[in-house]
């Protein structure tokens, strides 16, 4: 049976990729850790693994069906998980949209077979991997606002050892 790597996630405009992207090449010194492409960089909501056609078509007609309004996402926090040895973005404070769309998202997944990580939901843009066990993190002051009207549902390829995200479906939020 065919399955695909999938995750549900917020895309961040391109004009704001190359911001973080500029942003994170002026404070992270090369050897930090292995930066997401541009292109890549996205916050996951839901992420389903690998999934059968049958349950990827269930779980986009229960997406197609939720009616959330859009909302404000400030990225202006940063930290670092080093035994995922993960550098991110993400937000002092957290839009409740932004939770009440995650949380719905990644119950319709649960109860189809996608397990979700025990630990609680942390809303973050990943902007480095394999990163260093000692890390010096920007000093906080940083921040970029974007307004999200809309999510999508992302597969994962990795071709010739390169990741990229493909966006297979989107729908938007209320206004
Ligand atoms: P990460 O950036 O913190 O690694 C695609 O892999 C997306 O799904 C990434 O944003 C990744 O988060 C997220 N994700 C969440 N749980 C995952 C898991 N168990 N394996 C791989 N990716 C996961």
């Amino acid at each position: 049976m065919a399955t695909q790597r999938l995750f549900f996630a917020l895309e961040l405009p391109a004009p704001l990729q190359q911001q973080l992207v500029q942003w994170r090449a002026d404070n992270f010194a090369a050897e930090a850790g292995k930066p997401v492409a541009a292109a890549n960089l996205h916050l996951t909501l839901a992420f389903l693994g690998e999934v059968s056609d049958e349950t990827s078509r269930k779980l986009q007609l229960l997406a197609s069906r939720i009616e959330q309004p859009g909302f404000a996402l400030d990225l202006d926090d940063a930290g670092h998980w080093p035994r995922p040895g993960v550098v991110w973005l993400g937000c002092q404070r957290a839009p409740r949209g932004l939770l009440q769309l995650a949380s719905l998202l990644r119950a319709q997944a649960a109860r189809h077979g996608c397990a979700q990580s025990p630990q609680p939901f942390h809303p973050h843009v990943t902007l480095l991997r394999q990163a260093a066990s000692q890390i010096a993190l920007p000093r906080r002051g940083f921040h970029w606002r974007t307004d999200i009207r809309h999510f999508a549902l992302f597969a994962s390829n990795v071709t010739r050892g390169r990741t990229r995200y493909q966006a297979l479906a989107r729908w938007p939020l209320l206004s």
